[in-house]
């Protein structure tokens, strides 16, 4: 029964935490507002006779212009306050470059080594030739490299695109951020489990868009 409720994945890092709260919580108005119009249509249905108080009743107008202002306020508020808080850079340990090109992902650490690397998808023939078959299961989305972090570390990641718009996206993290030739976006992030997390490209990009998978190793 559990699984029918939970819509997300296992969350991997403090932003998916925070996004599932903030679902809940908006969630929690929604059924409340639900309930209240279904019980409300089920009774004007219902009776054969209408309240003429409810008709130019000034103070009632007044309460529903009012309670729908305050439960609007109380989901924005808290969602421009997260939205901004994720923006936020909070002091990174490492900052690294993710750069999009077609179709591959190549990853860039920002300290003394300088280090660089393509990261491709492999294929099935891939899989299979390096008795990889127990992988199968990561079709699309195994790679030959993978992008390698550490846990528990703030990460800023930078990213940008070589030739058209990609997006490099990661649902078990809660980032997406939209990789744009001659920009620079950041996103940050903390990962809170070492683990693989798989992403994909979320901005079609071209024929080979479902094949320029992120794989994540989180250490
Ligand atoms: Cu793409």
């Amino acid at each position: 029964m559990l699984m029918i409720f939970d819509f997300f994945n296992n969350s991997s890092s403090i932003t998916v935490s925070v996004m599932e709260q903030f679902h809940d919580y908006t969630m929690m108005f929604l059924s409340i507002i639900i309930m209240f119009i279904f019980v409300i249509m089920f009774r004007i249905i219902n009776s054969k006779t209408t309240n003429y108080n409810f008709k130019e009743n000034m103070n009632l107008e007044v309460i529903w212009t009012i309670i729908p202002m305050i439960i609007l306020f109380l989901i924005a508020y808290p969602s421009l306050y997260y939205l901004y808080l994720f923006d936020l850079s909070m002091n990174p340990t490492i900052s690294m470059k993710v750069i999009g090109a077609q179709w591959y992902w190549i990853y860039e650490y920002f300290d003394q080594s300088g280090w660089s690397y393509s990261s491709y998808m492999l294929s099935d023939l891939d899989l299979m030739k390096s008795n990889m078959i127990n992988k199968l299961g990561w079709r699309l989305l195994e790679t030959d490299t993978r992008l390698i972090l550490p846990y528990a570390t703030e990460i800023q990641c930078l990213t940008t695109s070589m030739d058209v718009i990609h997006s490099f996206s990661i649902p078990d993290l809660g980032i997406k951020m939209d990789s744009i030739p001659g920009r620079l976006n950041s996103i940050n992030f903390q990962i809170t489990r070492p683990g693989l997390f798989f992403g994909q490209c979320a901005e079609i990009c071209g024929t080979g868009h479902s094949f320029m998978p992120i794989c994540l190793e989180a250490i």
